[in-house]
This record gives structure tokens, C-alpha cells and sequence, in this order.
């Protein structure tokens, strides 16, 4: 080192004998110009690492942009999965529920034990005395004969309560889903209590109806809540539906019989009424409702063609109480049970359909158009009891 020091010194023309300390000089040197270095190259190091992060900062829009897209795949897609398939989706909650602990309890075994948590299970799915014990009844007979598995008991309610349904069913008119030209303004008035879905289900059917070509006539009958009658309007400016409406708080009755005298001038095709939200229990306004049917009758007697009554599926066995007030009141023609995509019990469905003898016409899974089908009682019973 120090000969290296000694040669520096003569390159540089210096006559000075290089010792110990101009070594360690050197070497502190060395270190100063080494740190210098490290310490220039730190801070552009450092300026690189935000171009990097900014670099990843850029690329989650560009992600973000591609979501509407894959999104829009995933609705085209929804549009086309069946309404078969779609009531199985919106039915789960109900099939695992109630019905799935009952189907379990025959994987070990039909007993008289097992009978007995049938019977609550049963009572907890609302479905009725009447039918329980029928249903009870008809199982004792089966443990007898012995094996019985969890498919058996689904099949045995599948054949029981389509036995229960079907003549009812049958009742159900095609016109209500089916335009056919030629048959006069048929008038469809849905009743029932607040919140049940009357008015979201006639903006469906409504859609439904003018897309096969038919002329409607939408009456705005629920003068009590301006924001109903601007829900309606939407949906009726969606379906290109004619709608009548009133000033707020306006004699709903008045509404009925101009929407309906407006349907006869244009020769619509059907006239859907929206009446008020009401309590079974509240007297002045079912007959409120009973009056509204009979001044539609001055412009035509054999109006309203329909009446039809919404259930909200999560109601209970307190749906049934409902149906029998409403029925009393204006002779219901059929039902419709929306809401079956919550966890339902649907016991209660089979016992206003068996008490009253009045069918299901139309049954909703969610709240978009495709969500409101006609009411096909295998295709249900099948995913009620995930068969
Ligand atoms: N999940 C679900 N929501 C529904 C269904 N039908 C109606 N709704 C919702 O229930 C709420 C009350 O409905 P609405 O038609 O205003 O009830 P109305 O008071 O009887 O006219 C709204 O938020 C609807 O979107 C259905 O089948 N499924
Ligand atoms: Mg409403």
C-alpha cells in the first residue's frame, strides 16, 4: 500500500516519502468517496420508487373499467337462466330451511319419535292444523310398512300437496298471462295490506302485457301516498302503459271508475287497478274496497274480472287470517304470493289455497320484471322440495 502511495506521489511529482499515517489518510479518503457516491445514488433511487407505485396507482381503474362489462355479461346471462331455475334459486332459503330439517329427519328412519318432531316441524313451516294432522295421519300409515328415506318423504309431500292444490289450480285463468285480442277490456284489481307488493307486481305485469302487444289502462287507486302513484308512474312510463291518476287524497272509487272509463274509450286490453295498503281488520276500508268494485260495475257488470289478492310469502300463518277477511269482502279470484325469494315458510300458501279454494295466479322471486311469473304449481312444489 504504501509502495502504491509512494508511485501516487511520484506521478504527481511530489518528493515526500510515504508512511503509515498517509495510508490511513488514503483509506479515510476512499471511504469519504465511497459514502459520497452511496449517498448521490440513494436519492435517485428513491425518486424511482413513487414511478413504480405510481405505475400500480394507474393500473386498478384500468381494472375498474372492465367491471361494467363483465357485469353486463353477467345480466345477459341472468336473463337467460329459466324462470324454473330462478324460483329454485329464490326458493333456497324455504326448501333448506323448514322443509330440508324435515327431509333429514327420515335418514334415520321413520319412527313414532321422529313423528312428533315431523308434527312441530310442520306447525313451524305454517302449515295449518288441519293439514298436519292430515299429513301426520297419512305418514303413521307409512311407518307401518316401514323404510321410508328422506327421498320417499319428499316425494310423499311432493303427491300430497299437489293433491291438496292442483283442483284449485286449475281455476286459474290464461288470460291473466296470455294476451289474446278480441276479448274485451278485462279489469284486474289487486288488493291487499301495505307493503305486500301490489304495486311493484302491477308494474311487472303491466310490462309483461304490453310486451305481448296489449293496450293497458293502470288506475292509481292509492291516493294516499303521493310517492305510490310516482312509483307507479315509472313503471307504467316503462311499459308504455296509459296511467290515471288523482290529485292526492282524491276518492280512490272516482280513480277506479276513471281508469276504468278511460280503458273503455281507447279500447285497452286490460285495465289493472292499484288499490290503497289496508289491514284485513280495518272494517271502513275493506269496505272501502267493496264499494270501488261496485261503481266499476256501472260502466261494466261483470267487472272487476279478477281480484286478486297479494300475499307477502313471509307473512306466516297470519296470511291465511288476511286472505279470509279480503275473501269475506270481495270474493277473491286468485292470489299472488310475492316475496318467495325471502326465507318463507309456504306452509301458509298451501292452506289459504285448500281453505279458500282460491288460487295462486302469479308468484314473485325479486324485484325486477323477470322476477313475476305465472304460478305453475309442479314446477313449485318441485323447488320447494328441492326435487
Ligand atoms: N325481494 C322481493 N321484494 C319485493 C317483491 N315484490 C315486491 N318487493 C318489494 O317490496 C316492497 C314493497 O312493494 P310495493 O309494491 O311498494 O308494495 P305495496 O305497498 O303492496 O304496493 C318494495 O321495496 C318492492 O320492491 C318480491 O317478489 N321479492
Ligand atoms: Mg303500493
Amino acid at each position: 500500500m504504501i509502495g502504491f502511495i509512494q508511485a501516487f506521489y511520484h506521478v504527481l511529482g511530489l518528493s515526500i516519502n510515504a508512511t503509515d499515517g498517509d495510508v490511513w489518510g488514503f483509506v479515510a479518503i476512499a471511504l469519504i468517496l465511497v459514502g459520497a457516491v452511496f449517498m448521490w445514488f440513494q436519492p435517485q433511487a428513491k425518486e424511482q420508487a413513487p414511478k413504480i407505485s405510481k405505475q400500480e396507482k394507474v393500473e386498478p381503474p384500468k381494472a375498474k373499467v372492465e367491471v361494467p362489462k363483465v357485469s353486463k355479461d353477467i345480466e345477459v346471462k341472468e336473463a337467460k337462466i329459466s324462470f324454473a331455475d330462478r324460483l329454485t334459486k329464490g326458493l333456497s332459503k324455504t326448501s333448506q330451511g323448514v322443509f330440508g330439517k324435515l327431509s333429514s329427519l327420515f335418514g334415520k328412519g321413520l319412527d313414532s319419535g321422529t313423528l312428533d318432531e315431523v308434527e312441530e316441524l310442520l306447525y313451524s313451516a305454517d302449515m295449518g292444523p288441519a293439514t298436519v294432522s292430515e299429513i301426520i295421519e297419512a305418514l303413521q300409515e307409512k311407518v307401518k310398512k316401514g323404510e321410508f328415506g328422506p327421498d320417499d318423504f319428499k316425494h310423499f309431500m311432493y303427491e300430497f300437496l299437489k293433491s291438496k292444490m292442483e283442483n284449485v289450480q286449475k281455476n286459474v285463468s290464461d288470460e291473466l298471462f296470455t294476451f289474446k285480442s278480441g276479448q274485451g277490456t278485462r279489469v284486474i284489481m289487486v288488493v291487499g295490506v301495505n307493503g305486500a307488493g301490489k304495486t311493484t307486481t302491477i308494474g311487472k305485469l303491466a310490462t309483461k302485457l304490453t310486451a305481448q302487444g296489449a293496450k293497458v289502462v293502470v288506475g292509481a287507486c292509492d291516493t294516499f301516498r303521493a310517492a305510490a302513484v310516482d312509483q307507479l308512474q315509472v313503471w307504467c312510463d316503462r311499459a308504455g302503459a296509459t296511467m290515471v291518476r288523482a290529485k292526492e287524497g282524491a276518492n280512490p272509487s272516482g280513480v277506479g271508475y276513471d281508469a276504468l272509463q278511460t280503458a273503455l274509450n281507447e279500447k285497452a286490453d286490460y285495465c289493472i287497478l292499484d288499490t290503497a295498503g289496508r289491514l284485513h281488520t280495518a272494517g271502513n276500508l275493506m269496505d272501502e274496497l267493496k264499494k270501488s268494485k261496485a261503481v266499476l260495475q256501472k260502466l261494466d257488470d261483470s267487472a272487476p274480472h279478477h281480484t286478486l289478492l297479494v300475499i307477502d310469502a313471509i307473512t306466516g300463518q297470519n296470511a291465511l287470517r288476511q286472505a279470509e277477511e279480503f275473501n269475506k269482502t270481495l270474493a277473491l279470484t286468485g292470489l299472488i304470493l310475492t316475496k318467495c325469494d325471502g326465507s318463507s315458510k309456504a306452509g301458509s300458501a298451501v292452506s289459504i289455497v285448500s281453505t279458500l279454494q282460491v288460487p295462486i295466479t302469479y308468484i314473485g322471486i325479486g324485484e325486477s320484471v323477470e322476477d313475476l311469473d305465472q304460478f305453475k304449481l309442479e314446477e313449485y312444489l318441485k323447488a320447494l322440495l328441492a326435487l
